[in-house]
């Protein structure tokens, strides 16, 4: 039995256990209950606050944790990194006032900065030579400039719009974050065993996500200059179909390339192309 550590409630909460589900893991969360042992995997979950999440798998309460990087690096506790997830992507910005003048990060020379992650801000400010005052505060942070708490924030910025509202502008970057899978550096091999069978699901969970099962008809004389032009995994299939001169070609391809050449396959003479999305995707 494995012990993941997942986010109580937050917004990493829904997608960590539609990960787990969609792992063809099923189990019953109970409101309220901070524990749930899965029916049909050697897997545990604990429900705990964010932050919370990198110590209990640092020292070995929890096994795994999906949790951000960027609570990961602040409490800088010794895990190790496993997978990222590709959900809760956001990054942390550095914003002013949308109204003051902003050059270069030198601006920011003797102004005080209001964060949760006064860890990750000194060490940027290190990095770039700036001597700031970082004033620590838990939440909230977007009003600390309006109040005359501080003349910057650093804050976790996603679509932006939370600044924009508060009448702030971001002006750096400090680093991208996204969940990820961190597991205790003294997994017993019994664990590490359960860890890889988790891993081979979410990566096909992951890959399924990625790439898309496509049928299109086209005529038999461009199939060649058609196959070319698909991004395909290995060999498109090809049935004829029951009008002469036309055979349904089926591919997997990764969604992104298929749509980048759309076009050139339309151009080409296909019909009826078809996208559907694939459950699990085991390559
Ligand atoms: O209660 P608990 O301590 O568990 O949760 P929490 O309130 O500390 O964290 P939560 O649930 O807000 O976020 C969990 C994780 O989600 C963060 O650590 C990030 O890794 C990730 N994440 C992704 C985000 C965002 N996107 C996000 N937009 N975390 C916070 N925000 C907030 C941000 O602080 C700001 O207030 O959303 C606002 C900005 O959003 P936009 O879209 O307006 O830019
Ligand atoms: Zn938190």
């Amino acid at each position: 039995m494995i012990r993941l550590a997942i986010q109580k409630s937050g917004r990493l909460s829904e997608d960590s256990l539609l990960l787990m589900r969609e792992c063809g893991i099923s189990f019953q969360q109970s409101a309220g209950k901070l524990k749930a042992e899965a029916r049909n995997f050697p897997i545990e979950f604990l429900f705990l606050r964010d932050d919370d999440i990198p110590q209990y798998v640092a020292n070995g309460t929890a096994d795994l944790g999906i949790v951000g990087e960027n609570v990961i690096v602040e409490t800088n506790e010794t895990v190790d990194w496993v997978d990222k997830l590709g959900f809760g992507k956001c990054r942390l910005a550095l914003a002013i006032a949308r109204d003051a003048t902003y050059k270069s990060i030198a601006d920011l020379n003797g102004t005080k900065i209001a964060t949760s992650y006064p860890r990750i801000l000194k060490n940027y400010l290190q990095r770039h030579n700036i001597k700031a005052h970082i004033h620590e505060i838990s939440g909230s942070v977007e009003i600390a400039p309006s109040i005359g708490l501080a003349q910057a924030i650093c804050d976790i910025v996603s679509s932006g719009s939370t600044l924009l509202s508060n009448g702030l502008k971001e002006v750096d970057t400090v680093m991208h974050s996204e969940a990820i899978l961190i597991a205790t550096p003294s997994l017993s091999q019994a664990k590490k065993e359960i860890l890889e069978q988790l891993r081979f699901r979410i990566q096909s969970v992951r890959k399924a996500q990625e790439y898309k099962y496509i049928l299109m008809n086209v005529p038999n004389h461009a199939i060649n200059q058609i196959s070319q032009i698909l991004p395909v995994l290995k060999s498109p299939t090809i049935l004829p179909l029951a009008m002469e001169g036309w055979s349904s070609l089926h591919s997997v391809v990764r969604e992104e390339e298929f749509w980048r050449v759309i076009s050139q396959l339309k151009e080409a003479g296909a019909e009826g192309i078809l996208v559907i999305p694939i459950e699990r995707m085991i390559v």
